[in-house]
């Protein structure tokens, strides 16, 4: 399998640690990208319309995407315990801690092209506050969720430590317009968790750079 990445997106991350976490790593080749929604790449836009990574390209050339996609597909190439549960409120849980922690990312990502890519003459601080505000709320509910967390690593939490990790890299908080926020000091619990796990072998490997 060939997985098209980029080593900063916290969606392609949230893949590899959940590959890494089933034993399926070495079964994944990783093929570096570079694109944004100004400069997309044509090749990889053929393997997704989106022009969006991750894309997991299968043995027989058929390819799979967005990362929730990919994530359910390695869930169920393995023979350990599931990441997604099958059936039920455990599994609509882990989609939903998913979906709020890819929103935290996705979030965080669209303040990171404002603040880096659009000309600083047309950026607009009040989409700017909007996008943050969702971070921030995003992060709130995760500090809730975080007391819920327990020790085997399920798809939401992978998704929750992708978030995070992307949040310390890029650090999009500190462009809120009304205020940096220190977000270690107002998430303490999420933090102290995120810290806890940061040295796992998954999380290590798969440190942005
Ligand atoms: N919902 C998608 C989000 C993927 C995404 O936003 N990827 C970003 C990189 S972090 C991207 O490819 N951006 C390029 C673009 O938006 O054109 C997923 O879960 O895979």
């Amino acid at each position: 399998m060939k997985l098209f990445y980029s080593g900063t997106s916290p969606f392609v991350r949230k893949v590899l640690v959940l590959a890494h976490e089933v034993g399926l790593r070495d079964a994944i080749r990783t093929i570096s990208v570079t694109l944004s929604p100004t400069a997309p790449d044509a090749e990889l836009s053929r393997k997704n319309p989106l022009g969006k990574i991750p894309v997991l390209e299968l043995d027989d050339g058929s390819t799979l995407y967005d990362s929730r996609v990919i994530c359910e597909y390695l869930d169920g190439l393995h023979a350990g315990p599931r990441r997604l549960p099958e059936s039920g409120v455990a599994r609509f849980d882990v989609l939903r801690v998913q979906a709020l922690a890819d929103g935290v990312g996705d979030a965080a990502v669209l303040v990171r092209y404002e603040t880096f890519l659009r000309p600083e003459a047309l950026r607009w601080a009040e989409w700017t506050r909007g996008q943050c505000d969702k971070v921030v709320a995003g992060l709130a509910a995760l500090e809730a969720e975080q007391a819920s967390f327990g020790p085997l690593l399920d798809l939401g939490q992978i998704a929750a430590l992708a978030a995070v990790g992307y949040l310390e890299l890029r650090k999009p908080l500190e462009a809120h317009p009304d205020g940096a926020v220190d977000m270690r000091a107002r998430f303490p619990k999420l933090f102290a968790w995120y810290d806890e796990q940061r040295g796992r072998p998954s999380m290590q490997s798969t440190e942005p750079r």
